[in-house]
């Protein structure tokens, strides 16, 4: 009999890597260079101010999932009052909570990757989902919130349906307040809802995981992001996970050279394949770097599914 799960598991699918990225390999070109004007990595895609449309938001990530193109990054998407508004808010927040494992990373709101862990952890991600995505809508001003924005423009632009990703169990959360502050970083790791979800059938059909992400505050240094365009097979991934209690993240070892790098100020919002290690280097000064986090998730027949 064939394991329904296995057999729609997505690391059986082969690399896609995009023709420019091949391009750029076999020209031996140096394609480590972090993005500048005089030098852009043509895997990262820098929208100008004011581009934030559903037409353009709609386009690079059909990019994304056609594996075109690693990032796009949208300069000033959100204005700075919406982000001052939001920083205010997360600066007074008392309700912050840590990952276990990495201390120095806190969030608001359970993400899906906890129901791993425990069984009450599945249940209460989906208890909690409705109630966290209002505390995250609550940040923002009324009618601002830059999920709900991202979720119309897409249902207008985008080619199948479009809505918030729900499983078996209900409805998943949409929204994730993320810090990082004292010198934190997010060590590599990628962002695989079927395998985080590994019971659900529907969570196997996610096909590409979009990493959404809205700088709302940098940190004083630090901070950017960068993705290694490669992906890695879940054996991989699990012979190359570092020690508890960081055993979330990669060794360094195993991650191919040349990443994309991404420099967010504040209001920019930026999409990349979350299937592919990434990391967010060290943060430094007494500014915690706070971003709005989801994911894409680009099924099977195309429909996108949010989620966080
Ligand atoms: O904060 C970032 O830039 C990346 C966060 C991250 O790991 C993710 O969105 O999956
Ligand atoms: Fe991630």
């Amino acid at each position: 009999m064939t394991n329904e799960a296995e057999r729609l598991s997505i690391f059986d699918r082969p690399e896609r890597p995009s023709d420019v990225v091949l391009e750029m390999l076999q020209r031996g070109q140096d394609a480590s260079r972090e993005h500048s004007n005089e030098r852009p990595d043509p895997r990262l895609k820098v929208y100008e101010a004011g581009s934030y449309t559903a037409a353009a938001i709609a386009e690079a990530n059909r990019m994304i999932a056609r594996g075109e193109l690693v990032a796009a990054l949208f300069k000033r998407a959100i204005p700075a009052d919406v982000c001052d508004y939001a920083t205010a808010k997360l600066d007074a927040h008392a309700d912050k909570e840590r990952y276990s494992g990495a201390p120095s990373v806190g969030r608001i709101g359970k993400a899906l990757y906890e129901v791993q862990f425990s069984r009450a952890d599945y249940v209460e991600y989906f208890a909690r989902a409705q109630a966290d995505l209002e505390v995250s809508r609550g940040m923002f001003p009324p009618g601002r919130y830059p999920l709900d924005e991202l979720r119309l423009a897409l249902d207008d632009q985008w080619s199948g349906r479009v809505g918030r990703l729900r499983l078996e169990e209900g409805l998943c959360g949409l929204g994730l307040l993320r810090f990082v502050d004292k010198g934190g970083e997010i060590l590599p790791h990628n962002d695989v809802a079927a395998a985080d979800a590994e019971y659900s059938l529907i969570a196997q059909s996610i096909d590409t995981q979009i990493a959404f992400n809205l700088l709302i505050q940098s940190a004083e240094h630090g901070g950017a992001t960068r993705v290694y365009p490669r992906r890695l097979s879940r054996n991989e991934y699990d012979a190359n996970r570092r020690p508890a209690p960081e055993d979330y993240a990669l060794r360094d070892e195993c991650l191919p050279p040349y990443p994309v790098i991404i420099r967010p100020e504040a209001g920019d919002i930026y999409f990349f394949d979350a299937n592919f290690p990434h990391r967010v280097d060290a943060c430094s000064g007494p500014r915690a770097r706070y971003t709005l986090s989801a994911f894409l998730g680009v099924l099977r027949n195309s429909d996108l599914a949010l989620f966080s």
